[in-house]
């Protein structure tokens, strides 16, 4: 080990943890040249592994991926023993690392940076150990991991206890004996479920003290995979490239079957074989859907509480073992051997603290409102103030400058999760907002220490001295994890992954869950363009490629890789009759639509024969007459029918409580302009003469279309001002089409590649109407008359070729004094929107949408409790 003092006193670069990534990142700079040194606050190297010594500490992701791959001859130096390593041989083997490349000359074992300054002029870091040490470093970097920073014990007089007192996350280096003992573990995560039948076995009593119950599946721990080793013996290569590419970090098995249609059968069939496995993996992936889908979710969730009651005996204490609060998986879930069997060894026993919370801590023991427990020793399993604790432990600033506590203080902000604004050269190893946590850690590591080498390589190649990103870079980043959560179920819990489990820790989703090979994917597009959203700066001069790496809502582009990858013929080659059967067969893939209170098909008259439509009647409450939303569907005035928008009117109709008459108009080319629009206006006067006998209220009517369909039902609103009737409340136009001209930034900007093309479009135009037509308002509203028309409100999306003629129809119709909401769905496609059930970021679009059509009819009068 170094003296304190022997350290030079200024470095390339100064890397903060000596476990999995500050052991990788010494290697690969000292490789490239830079000079370097890690300090570490133990006395060897491990980082995370050499706190957690606890009984039964283990690794939870299978050793044969839970492992270095950069260089294939130290993976054939060493064998794991078991599919899942415990502590110490975890332990050994980065030893192993430590020694086989000579890191451990340049790491400062026993030292902590205490605190780092940024100097300008210098544009150097300059840090201070907890030795008193001062020295400076070009480049400053957090290897100090996700889970280091414990949390303290919340609980009131815990330093009182007078008997031995234990951390899972700080257990001692000498062996620990619960013989003959009776034993308290406080806390049931991951540390607390692997350590707990280890202490059983010893503790003469043991007390579990639980607040929230944990899912944890048999780790069935073993001989590693033989699957696994079978593929790393035939192309170790190929199997790690394929882990790094993978969505966890782990080559697995993804399903695309869904929880909600799958047969019983077939449920029960995943689910035990994903139970047998005992990988986490696997039971979070028994269905593509559980992790977005309530339902599909709980059906996992019921499946692992049945497997809890048969296991433990006592039905009281199985009942309050069962996580009821939680999504399964939303929490951390566990990997264990034999821990819900524990529960059934007699001087075992478990206290639910949601029933008999702790009041306080004594010299003796715990205290709860009914009892008084004595204790020997008291283990505390309370887990970490997680992800960011470590990284804001340092005082870490800019000369004099904000902290990154204070600017923190409402949650991480970060570029990828490797460089926050405000901090040049400081970087983090899988920091918040990179996949980390919810990924094989090991993978993630790797992938972090190369891209931040890479950069200082590159930088020192290109004559530059200092890195940051930009603040619209990485508030488009935090946007992008937010969106990336916000699909899922994740964000319902109180986790840690939330800061829920550290009081007063603002609630945000720290970790990015869009996935390993999507986020390996953003950081190469980040190099490949240039460092796409950093500023560089040195003697080579000054870059700044501004922008935003994902703008796209996730989900949304998703649909478009699943169908790029299904090689589709585009529409508009296809022959009308076609295009249609395409359509038809696209709608019954869908999942299953919203219910609604009932759905009856009919015909009205219309200009040249009847006109067939579809009721959707609310559910009640509230009980009828409702108001009426007449739509039409969207198709390009050629395709689409009554089936084609059925989601989207279920969705509407579900969400406004309003009747909604969905029509089905003629269609192009058999029917040209003005036929669909003449359509559309007889329609609503049809509707409006009828609407008591439709279970409307008179009076209250409004319109709403998408996409073509929003065209007509503008188109309809003109008519109807100009004719004197029928009365339109409001107007629902989603991404419309509201004129000819194909020539704005839009067609330029998202004409190839989201679904609804230029091409597309043309193709649509060409059957419609002819050219000379298409000046006309009766095609393109957008050049009509705009005084005296209803409230409107228009969606527009980010990425579809019509968007900015719908800002230019919002923008007019606002200079007409008409008043408008104009929705603009954030990172979606003309069509994604109205994807009731397939793209979750659409509903809180449509929820807008719905708002404003509420807001169309007078607020409903309730009847009053005493009437009659
Ligand atoms: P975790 O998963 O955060 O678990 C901590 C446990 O301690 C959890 O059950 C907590 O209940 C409980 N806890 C925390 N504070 C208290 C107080 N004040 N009173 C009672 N119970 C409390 O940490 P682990 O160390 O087990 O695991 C961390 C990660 O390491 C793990 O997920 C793996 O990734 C490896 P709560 O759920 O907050 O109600």
């Amino acid at each position: 080990m170094n003296q304190p003092g022997a350290v030079p006193q200024q470095l390339d670069a100064v890397v903060v943890g000596a476990g999995f990534s500050g052991l990788y990142l010494l290697h690969r700079l000292r490789q490239l040249g830079f000079s370097v040194k890690v300090f570490d606050s133990a006395s060897d190297v491990g980082g995370t592994w050499y706190w957690n010594r606890y009984p039964g500490a283990r690794c939870d992701i299978p050793t044969t991926d839970y492992t270095y791959s950069f260089d294939p001859e130290l993976e054939k130096e060493w064998t794991w023993s078991e599919k899942y390593a415990t502590q110490p041989e975890i332990l050994d083997y980065l030893r192993f690392v430590a020694d086989r490349y000579g890191l451990r000359s340049d790491i400062e074992f026993s030292t902590s940076v205490t605190s780092a300054r940024w100097d300008e002029g210098e544009r150097r870091w300059r840090l201070t150990t907890d030795r008193n040490q001062q020295l400076r470093c070009r480049y400053y970097i957090m290897a100090s991991g996700c889970l280091s920073m414990p949390k303290s014990p919340d609980i009131e007089g815990a330093d009182r206890f007078a008997g031995q007192v234990y951390f899972t996350s700080r257990w001692p280096q000498e062996r620990v004996d619960f013989t003959g003992r009776r034993v308290a573990a406080i806390g049931t995560g991951s540390s607390g479920i692997q350590s707990i039948p280890l202490i059983a076995e010893q503790a003469s009593q043991l007390t579990v003290f639980q607040r929230t119950p944990n899912f944890s599946i048999p780790a069935d721990n073993g001989p590693a995979p033989a699957d696994r080793l079978k593929r790393l013996g035939e192309d170790r290569d190929g199997y790690r490239l394929s882990a790094r590419w993978s969505r966890g970090g782990i080559p697995v098995e993804t399903t695309d079957i869904l929880g909600v249609t799958a047969s019983e059968a077939v449920r029960r069939q995943r689910f035990e074989a994903a139970w047998g496995q005992g990988e986490l993996f696997g039971i979070l992936g028994v269905f593509a859907d559980q992790v977005v889908n309530p339902a599909s979710n709980e059906i996992v969730a019921e499946m692992i509480r049945e497997k809890i009651r048969s296991i433990v005996k006592d039905p009281e204490t199985a009942e309050a073992l069962c996580p009821q609060d939680h999504y399964f998986g939303t929490k951390r879930p566990c990997l264990d051997t034999g821990y819900f069997e524990t529960y059934n060894l007699p001087h075992v026993r478990l206290v639910d603290l949601r029933k008999q919370p702790i009041t306080s801590i004594t010299e003796q023991g715990i205290e709860t409102p009914d009892e008084s427990f004595e204790f020997d020793a008291i283990v505390y399993a309370t887990g970490f103030d997680a992800m960011t604790g470590a990284l804001v432990a340092v005082d870490v600033a800019m000369g004099g400058g904000l902290s990154l506590k204070d600017k923190w203080a409402g949650g991480p902000s970060t570029y990828l999760g490797l460089m926050t604004v405000g901090f040049p050269n400081f970087f983090m190893i899988t920091g918040p907002g990179s996949p980390s946590v919810l990924s094989n850690m090991a993978v993630s590591i790797e992938q972090h220490v190369d891209w931040v080498v890479g950069c200082l390589k590159d930088m020192r190649d290109e004559g530059f001295e200092t890195i940051e990103p930009t603040p619209l870079a990485e508030s488009g980043w935090d946007q992008h994890v937010r969106d990336c959560a916000a699909i899922t179920l994740y964000p319902t819990a109180n986790s840690w992954y939330m800061g829920a489990n550290v009081p007063g820790k603002p609630r945000v989703f720290l970790p990015y869950i869009g996935g390993v090979d999507a986020y390996r994917r953003a950081c190469d597009e980040v190099v490949a363009q240039g460092y796409l959203g950093f500023q560089m700066a040195g003697p080579g001069g000054e870059q700044c490629r501004d922008g935003v790496i994902r703008r796209m809502q996730p989900d949304v582009a998703m649909v478009l890789e699943m169908m790029a990858e299904l090689g589709l013929p585009p529409l508009e080659t296809l022959p009308v009759a076609d295009a249609r059967a395409f359509m038809t067969a696209i709608a019954a893939t869908r999942p299953p639509s919203p219910e609604v209170g009932e759905v009856t098909d009919g015909v009205m008259p219309g200009p040249d024969g009847d006109l067939p439509y579809r009721l959707y009647r609310p559910a009640a409450p509230p009980e009828g007459p409702h108001p009426v939303v007449v739509y039409f569907h969207g198709g390009g005035w050629v395709l689409g029918d009554l089936d084609s928008d059925d989601p989207l009117c279920r969705d509407l109709c579900a969400r406004t409580a309003a009747v909604v008459v969905s029509v089905n108009y003629r269609h192009a080319p058999e029917a040209r302009f003005p036929a669909a629009a003449e359509d559309a206006f007889a329609a609503l006067r049809w509707v409006d003469a009828n609407a008591s006998e439709l279970g409307g209220i008179p009076g209250q009517l409004a319109v709403a279309g998408w996409s073509a369909g929003g065209n007509i039902a503008a188109v309809a609103c003109q008519k109807a001002r100009d004719a004197g009737g029928p009365d339109i409340s409001g107007q629902l136009l989603i991404t419309p089409v509201v004129d000819s001209q194909m020539t704005r930034p839009s067609f330029s900007e998202n004409g190839d590649g989201y679904i609804l093309t230029g091409a597309l479009m043309r193709w649509f135009w060409d059957h419609y109407a002819d050219p000379a037509d298409r000046g006309d308002p009766g095609v393109a509203p957008l050049r009509g008359n705009l005084d005296g028309l209803p409230p409107v409100c228009i969606v527009t999306a980010d990425f579809d070729p019509l968007r900015d003629e719908g800002v230019a129809y919002a923008r007019a119709l606002e200079a007409a004094a008409v008043p408008v909401r104009h929705v603009r769905a954030r990172g979606h496609t003309h069509t994604s929107v109205t994807m009731v059930g397939v793209v979750i970021s659409g509903a809180p679009v449509r929820a807008e949408m719905a708002e404003a059509l509420r807001g169309f009819f007078p607020a409903p009068v309730r009847a009053s409790r005493t009437a009659g």
